[in-house]
């Protein structure tokens, strides 16, 4: 972990649980924890990448409980009228940590940003991440929703559907400016949404962020954070592919 991006959230952790402005932290580290925690997805990035970027980052002592798409569909969707994980609202990705049952990966998101104080801490930083929070939720909308629509869609709409993701792009390449992230100082889970969004766009059009500097020096610190830099070096990192079987792009 890059020692500037975490120190107000491991000071927060190590004051008590509580950050300076009272936002309740959770006290467990990885060392107090008898069972680690369990995140759920298939054998693709789609919705589950940024959890697991989240998870890594901050070196959480998790189980990655992975669903192969290509062999293990069927048994997982007769495995899921039991159950299991005893979710309420049963679905991939899923999240257990002790007693907390989650799904809904933006529920995942914002409950491991409340965790590690990488969410909002004052009203004006719940104005601001909420606002980045639906800008960049739009530019992932836009690439999974155009890849896992009908075949005419995809062909008639990609240009017009990547145009739109690179205004929002200018639009937060001129949000960031010289920031280290959308926030400041301290990284949020809106700047692993947003690295999510971005590579995920990337690897279909290499160009969409011309002109956008600052974005693509936000994606190089990132992947620069001793933790991420680990995970993609590592055999468990899923770097392809994004999308599920009936996608239109990046599935074999
Ligand atoms: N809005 C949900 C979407 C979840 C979703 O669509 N999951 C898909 C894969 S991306 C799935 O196959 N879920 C398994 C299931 O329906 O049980 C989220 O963000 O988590």
């Amino acid at each position: 972990m890059e020692p500037t991006a975490l120190r107000p959230h491991l000071a927060a952790i190590r004051r008590g649980g509580r950050s300076r402005s009272g936002l309740v932290l959770f006290r467990r580290s990885v060392s107090q924890r008898s069972m680690p925690s369990q995140f759920g997805y298939w054998t693709i990035r789609g919705w589950g990448q940024a959890p697991r970027l989240l998870l890594e980052l901050v070196g959480e002592d998790y189980v990655d409980d992975r669903v192969d798409l290509v062999n293990g569909e069927e048994k997982y969707f007769e495995e899921k009228k039991k159950n299991p994980h005893e979710l309420p609202f049963p679905n991939l990705p899923y999240y257990n940590d002790g007693d907390i049952r989650l799904t809904q990966s933006m529920a995942i998101l914002r409950y491991l940003a409340r965790k590690y104080n990488m969410g909002a801490t004052t009203e004006e930083e719940t104005r601001q991440l909420d606002m980045l929070e639906g800008v960049v939720q739009d530019t992932r909308l836009y690439f999974f929703d155009i890849c896992h629509g009908t075949a005419e869609n995809y062909k008639l709409n990609l240009a017009a559907v990547a145009e739109r993701s690179a205004m929002f792009y200018k639009l937060l390449d001129d949000y960031l400016g010289p920031r280290r992230w959308f926030l400041g100082e301290r990284i949020t889970y809106v700047d692993v949404m947003a690295y999510d969004s971005m590579s995920n766009w990337l690897a279909m059009k290499p160009e969409l962020l011309n002109g956008c500097e600052n974005l693509k020096r936000l994606m190089k610190r990132f992947e620069a954070l001793p933790n991420i830099k680990k995970y993609m070096e590592s055999g468990r990192f899923i770097a392809w592919p994004i999308n599920g079987k009936d996608a239109h792009f990046s599935f074999k």
